[in-house]
């Protein structure tokens, strides 16, 4: 009898002991940060991806990502090109906020939207970026690929909350004469001109190596993609696979890429511990082969087309399988959600635009935090959206484009619906006044807030400028 108790009692303490140990290990599980990985993409098109109504580009690991997960039809970028929007996805507010809306060339010019090698300008160390936030917390944190918020030393991602970087400085068609573009580890410069072709594996097998050294800790991984920017590369695995050229295969190399990515969450058993968000930059420029259909416009402008991005966002147990939002959201809500799933603080010490939209991401009934959401070029406010409703605003004149200097003429006011008009071509403004008067009012909130051209806003801070830049990238 005693010997039977207290066998009993030794399997009920074993039973009790490995009970005990679940319980650790799934309070563990549940107590310890997700980690975080933001693939951004360069130029990718709304229409570029299987998922979002491709024909010519096979993407069917960014399409199982969209069946296991989460995908926005109304995920926004603040600037229909490249240095504003990453400005935005840095540090959750709209570019005029942080200053980076208009560039300085080497030589002093502001004809341009985006730095340029050598620029005096980039990021101001004094914004907070996600990197810091989380940082932080406890997370290793890396950029692996595209920077361009600054080519100085002090405005590299190593001085912005990143541990490491390893990628190009600014976009890759800035291979200068004067400064072939440079891949870099950290502040070093380790090959230049890089090799194109090798980028996109490249980067993948970075942040595949990443991950697999801090798969215990948590950690953040920031991938800009050097793809779909021209000029279009890609590696020789890939070179002729699509029905659609260059470009094909360079977007057919990155859904490969994120497929990689999203297996090793899955080898390493913490996809279910992971959030993966997947977007692009701006939408697709006119001439290199992307599609940003069924919107209208192409990159650079204040058109659908150039400022709604494809978005996917995997989190597998937490995200609901095969869910759409269709609620309005953008790159600038990264920094509040993320910081809140590190267990961070949102700064409070200045004005940040973006929301958490955790409840969007887990909640089919959530609604968005935007009353409205403001469609800038430049300093100048073009259009604003609230609800369905887009105004594209009045101008006496306008900039001419991404790559010209200088004004055009003006252009009359145009109210569109986007649920029923996603190409934004019926003028309805003088059927409801009552709507454009609404959108108006909230646009000139947002000119007293941020400024509109020729008007400086209430509440900008300064990017840093750099009176004698030193040329550290020219080895
Ligand atoms: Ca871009």
């Amino acid at each position: 009898m005693k010997n039977c108790s207290r066998r009993t009692f030794l399997k009920l303490a074993g039973a009790a002991t490995v009970a005990m140990m679940a319980g650790c290990n799934s309070l563990k599980k549940r107590s310890s940060k997700p980690n975080l990985v933001l693939i951004f993409c360069d130029d990718l098109g709304y229409g570029d991806l299987g998922c979002y109504g491709s024909t010519v580009h096979k993407t069917p690991n960014l399409d199982r990502m969209a069946r296991e997960g989460m995908k926005f039809t109304d995920f926004y970028v603040t600037c229909g090109v490249c240095t504003p929007s990453r400005a935005s996805l840095m540090t959750g507010c709209y570019p005029r906020r942080v200053d980076m809306h208009v560039n300085a060339r080497p030589e002093g010019s502001i004809g341009r939207q985006v730095l340029f090698p050598r620029a005096k300008k980039g990021l101001n160390p004094s914004e907070i970026t996600i990197a810091e936030i989380l940082k932080d917390q406890g997370y290793a944190t890396a950029c692996i690929g595209k920077w361009h918020l600054g080519d100085q030393p002090e405005f590299l991602p190593t001085e912005q909350g990143f541990d490491t970087f390893f990628g190009i400085p600014y976009s890759n068609d800035m291979n200068r004469d004067f400064c072939p573009l440079p891949l870099m580890r950290d502040t070093k410069v380790i090959e230049a001109p890089v090799d194109q072709d090798t980028l996109t594996r490249r980067y993948t097998q970075e942040t595949i190596e990443f991950i697999k050294s801090h798969a215990d800790n948590s950690f953040f991984v920031y991938l800009p993609h050097a793809m779909t920017h021209n000029p279009l590369h890609a590696s020789e695995s890939f070179r002729g696979t699509s029905e659609n050229g260059i470009y094909g295969d360079a977007v057919q190399e990155i859904d490969w890429s994120t497929g990689e990515i999203l297996a090793t969450l899955r080898q390493l058993g913490i996809a279910d511990n992971t959030l993966v968000v997947f977007t692009s930059d701006n939408g697709a420029a006119s001439r290199w082969g992307g599609s940003n259909l069924p919107l209208s416009g192409w990159k650079g402008g204040t058109m659908e087309g150039s400022m709604r991005e494809p978005c996917l966002m995997w989190w597998p147990g937490t995200i609901p399988a095969n869910s759409v939002c269709t609620e309005l959201a953008s790159t600038m809500d990264i920094l509040p959600t993320m910081a809140r799933l590190s267990g961070g603080k949102v700064p409070d010490d200045r004005i940040i635009d973006g929301h958490d939209i955790f409840d969007l991401m887990t909640d089919a009934n959530a609604k968005t935090p935007y009353k409205a959401f403001y469609y800038y070029q430049k300093e100048q406010l073009m259009a604003v959206r609230s609800g369905p409703w887009k105004l594209h605003l009045a101008l006496d004149k306008q900039y001419k484009s991404v790559h010209h200097p200088g004004y055009k003429e003006g252009r009359p006011q145009k109210l569109v619906n986007l649920v029923s008009d996603l190409k934004e071509q019926h003028d309805l403004s003088e059927q409801y006044p009552d709507i454009v008067s609404k959108l108006q009012k909230l646009a000139e909130r947002a000119r007293t807030d941020l400024g509109d051209l020729g008007r400086p806003g209430m509440n900008q801070r300064p990017a840093a400028i750099v009176e004698n830049p030193i040329v550290q990238l020219k080895n």
